[in-house]
């Protein structure tokens, strides 16, 4: 796209010719003897005309111009081969892979993973207050907005993680909010895809747990685990929570120690954060964890 060459080079270009005019304007010495008289009312007034004419044209080329080039970009290069609805909460991102078999629809959060060198549709959604998605090194920011449905698209051609930010002040969370796009091969992109789409495995066996028992009761209200009777929409969907690199929309690297750390203090860790923290004895603790650690 040449498109901000070429703006850059005419604006230089009319410069030169203006501040020649100009010059020459100042240079050139009147012909007649007395300075003061106005020569023939109306002479000039065409060059107004003239210098009004020749911008106007100017400028209407490059209104089409930037247009054209504008929808150039506005476009995938291919028609999106995958579909994933992001919704702006505060302060974290719900993200669901769509497709036309229900059966294939997932549930994730924060973390989105793409094929490499292939356009993916985001829409974008928010389920309370303004957000703006914002991946800098994949595409623009686009604006999350209650009750509308956003469109843009991305496509990474190189494997890595892109990290995102929501990029429109949302409240105390603002700036704890953030979200990773993980670029990777096509398999390997197949493989994370079939994974998600599972229910959590250990559930039958963790059914006697106390670990169990506790989710289901001080956590299932805001959190679903599929393939469980927890199905709460508050909060990040934890079916896979283990397969995330981050947790509470980047705050901390997910380890087993930080999950722990978060449960007991997500006021601290994250102020303002709409999960309470939990004051958990010592075996409430060991169970839980035992639990969670089952949510590969
Ligand atoms: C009142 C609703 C609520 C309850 C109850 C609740 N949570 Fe949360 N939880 C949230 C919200 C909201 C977030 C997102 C916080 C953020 O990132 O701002 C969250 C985030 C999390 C995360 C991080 C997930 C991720 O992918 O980043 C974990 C893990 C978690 N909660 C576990 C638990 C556990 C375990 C319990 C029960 C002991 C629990 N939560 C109870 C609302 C709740
Ligand atoms: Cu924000």
């Amino acid at each position: 796209m040449y498109l901000g060459w070429a703006l850059a080079g005419l604006s230089v270009a009319i410069c030169f010719i203006i501040a020649l005019l100009l010059l020459t304007a100042i240079f050139r010495k009147r012909k007649t003897s007395n300075p003061h008289k106005i020569e023939s009312e109306g002479k000039g007034l065409q060059w107004v005309y003239i210098g009004t004419g020749i911008s106007t044209v100017i400028l209407f080329v490059l209104v089409i111009y930037s247009l054209t080039v504008l929808n150039q970009v506005a476009k995938p290069s291919q028609t999106p081969s995958i579909t994933i609805t992001v919704t702006g909460y505060d302060w974290w991102w719900k993200v669901e892979y769509e497709h036309d078999d229900p059966a294939k629809r997932f549930i994730t959060a924060n973390e989105i993973h793409i094929p490499v060198g292939q356009s993916v549709l985001i829409k974008l959604k928010s389920a309370d207050v303004i957000h703006a998605f914002w991946v800098p090194k994949l595409a623009g920011k686009t604006q999350m907005i209650p009750g509308l449905i956003n469109q843009q698209w991305i496509q990474a051609d190189v494997p890595g993680v892109y990290t995102g930010q929501c990029t429109q002040f949302c409240g105390v969370g603002h700036a704890h909010m953030s979200l990773e796009v993980v670029a990777e091969s096509v398999e390997d992109f197949e493989k994370w895809q079939n994974a998600q789409r599972q229910p959590a495995t250990q559930v039958l066996r963790a059914e006697q747990d106390s670990g169990y028992k506790l989710f289901m009761d001080r956590c299932a209200g805001c959190h679903a685990v599929r393939g469980t009777d927890a199905k709460g929409e508050h909060g990040p969907d934890l079916t896979h929570l283990n397969s995330r690199r981050r947790l509470a929309a980047g705050v901390l690297t997910n380890t087993p120690d930080h999950l722990m750390e978060w449960i007991g203090n997500a006021q601290l860790l994250k102020p303002g954060s709409r999960m309470p923290s939990f004051k958990l004895s010592e075996s409430e603790i060991s169970a839980l964890a035992l639990f969670l650690s089952t949510l590969d």
